[in-house]
């Protein structure tokens, strides 16, 4: 397997975890999207909207996070990252796109305002967002309740989230000691092998 990858990119970094997950052995190709080399008519062949990730396993060539670790879970269901009934799954799904959609949105928006220099930092941005994802932490705690991970056992629900809420103190965010389940939830995914082995 070929995984086209960008070392910060939380999507490939989502996909990273799910092979790990799976212990399935996989080659990296770094594509310097710095460079643009995403636009390159090589690139666009595997995925034509220019990003990474992309995953090649010998002829089938697949993109999007999501879309990724549905194929990986389809065919290396062991150990699954899914639940088996139907709710389960859609309730995986829902969460997989908020995260996707609202959540590391904000959280790449925070990061983009960090990276300009003080002086140049829109400070309302930075609060509208960081808002954004201190919200999104409220409605991860109802998820939570009563449960260890998001759908219950441990699944690709909680991988989507793992590269922002394992980020949150650099990028200004404190998660609030009310949330008990959330902070509970972030020290296991922190003992996850799978999630140690990448450096998080
Ligand atoms: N929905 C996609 C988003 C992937 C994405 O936004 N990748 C970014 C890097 S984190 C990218 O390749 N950007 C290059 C570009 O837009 O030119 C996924 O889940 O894989």
């Amino acid at each position: 397997m070929r995984l086209y990858d960008y070392p910060d990119c939380p999507f490939a970094q989502k996909v990273r975890i799910v092979l790990a997950e799976k212990e399935l052995e996989y080659e990296t190709v770094f594509v310097d999207l710095r460079q643009g080399e995403q636009r390159t008519a090589e690139f666009l062949k595997l995925n034509p909207y220019g990003r990474v990730p992309v995953l090649i396993d010998e002829e089938v060539v697949v993109y999007d996070s999501t879309l990724i670790s549905e194929y990986i879970e389809d065919e290396y269901p062991h150990p699954a990252l899914m639940p088996e009934d139907s709710a389960g799954r859609a309730q995986v799904r829902i969460l997989e796109d908020f995260c996707d959609n609202s959540f590391l949105p904000s959280a790449g928006f925070v990061q983009a305002e960090l990276a300009k220099p003080e002086a140049e930092q829109d400070v309302d941005r930075l609060q509208r967002y960081r808002k954004g994802l201190t919200d999104g932490l409220v409605r991860l705690e109802g998820f939570l309740t009563g449960r260890e991970f998001l759908a219950g056992e441990f699944s690709l629900a909680d991988i989507a989230f793992v590269p922002a809420v394992l980020n949150l103190s650099r990028l200004g965010v404190e998660v609030d000691p009310r949330l008990r389940n959330v902070a509970g939830w972030i020290g296991r995914l922190r003992q996850r092998a799978s999630i140690q082995s990448l450096g998080f």
